[in-house]
């Protein structure tokens, strides 16, 4: 016995020789998990925050230079508020003259735009729809669209949170509300109406440094500001509902006032809309049980969740750890769900 246990001895000091550099390298070069704290306690982790449309395919209803090469023209602004016209083509079969989709997600340079183009001719009724899959469910903090063009008169931002089988509106923006979508201007959220889209007419109101309306305006809606819960978005299921998303819809209904003028004059070829930038800033959902996305084997985009939660949101608990209801994460309880076997191997 004695032999057997100066083996077992020797075995163990010979373990633990050659596993510790191993172990010590390991702890060197992994970064600290967020998801539990120095004394290895559950907390929440969220992934970062990211713009989620970046890189993604757009499908966009209509987008110039397809069939056939198309003119179109655009206002160009002189000194002393003086006005031109410039004519170009658009034609989808040259790179310099293209304005393709994949233009909406690429690496945004305000010093060489990239632009999508619908086609011309877009007159109200008539849309034009931008349609974007996030891939998974993310939480939506904002939706914006940089234009190209002069900033449209109607438009409206959805959201499907069922991967496109069913959409709800996000936001509308107008400066008709009632006449363009039947909604009151600027109308109060209140705590009854928090998961409610509003229409605005506050994105026709000119920057302080414009004194004409001219192309590159910005719109960006936030999903959360105005809305009454948002500083306890924790408590608010409400809001974790109305901020979640899997895909986003932009439409665009009515084109600049500056634009209509041209098609009282019946100049076709400035009807149309053009985007540079389309970005949805937002953090994958993980119901605070995962610190970042990755792809699984298929490629798809899923959550590395952690608190032995399970599914492609971490909205579940894992098997046989069903001792206490399934919950999101907070700030104050990591919710962690529990019931494995009491014992544990610490290796
Ligand atoms: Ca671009």
């Amino acid at each position: 016995m004695k032999v057997l246990d100066c083996g077992a001895v020797l075995l163990g000091l010979l373990l633990a020789a050659l596993c510790r550099p191993s172990v010590e390298a390991l702890a060197s070069s992994s970064p600290p998990d967020p998801c539990y704290d120095e004394n290895g306690q559950a907390r929440r982790c969220i992934p970062d925050f990211v713009n989620a449309a970046f890189g993604r395919e757009v499908h966009a209803s209509s987008t110039c230079g397809q069939k056939t090469p198309s003119r179109y023209c655009v206002g160009t602004e002189r000194g002393g508020g003086e006005r031109s016209r410039e004519c170009r083509v658009c034609d989808a079969s040259d790179p310099r003259r293209r304005h393709p989709a994949s233009h909406l997600t690429d690496l945004h340079n305000p010093h060489n735009l990239t632009c999508w183009q619908s086609e011309n001719g877009m007159r109200y009724p008539q849309n034009v729809t931008l349609t974007l899959s996030l891939g998974k469910k993310f939480e939506v903090t904002y939706v914006s669209a940089q234009f190209c063009s002069l900033r449209p008169d109607s438009m409206a931002i959805f959201k499907s949170m069922d991967y496109g089988k069913t959409w709800v509106p996000f936001q509308y923006y107008s400066s008709q509300c009632r006449k363009v979508y039947n909604k009151p201007n600027r109308a109060a959220i209140t705590k009854q109406n928090e998961q409610e889209a509003v229409c605005t007419d506050a994105h026709q109101q000119q920057q302080p440094h414009q004194q004409q309306p001219v192309s590159g305006g910005l719109v960006a809606f936030s999903t959360l500001d105005g809305r009454p819960s948002a500083h306890d978005f924790d408590n608010s299921p409400v809001l974790q509902d109305w901020v979640t998303a899997t895909d986003i819809r932009i439409t665009f209904s009515r084109l600049h006032a500056e634009e209509r003028k041209a098609e009282a004059e019946d100049e076709d070829e400035s009807h149309f809309y053009a985007v540079s930038d389309l970005q949805v800033g937002g953090r994958c959902k993980c119901n605070g049980h995962a610190s970042r996305c990755v792809r699984d084997r298929t490629g798809e985009l899923v959550c590395e969740c952690k608190h032995n939660t399970a599914g492609p949101e971490c909205d579940r608990c894992k098997p046989f750890h069903y001792d206490r209801p399934w919950q999101r994460a907070t700030a104050r309880e990591a919710n962690e769900c529990v019931g494995e076997s009491p014992i544990t191997l610490n290796l």
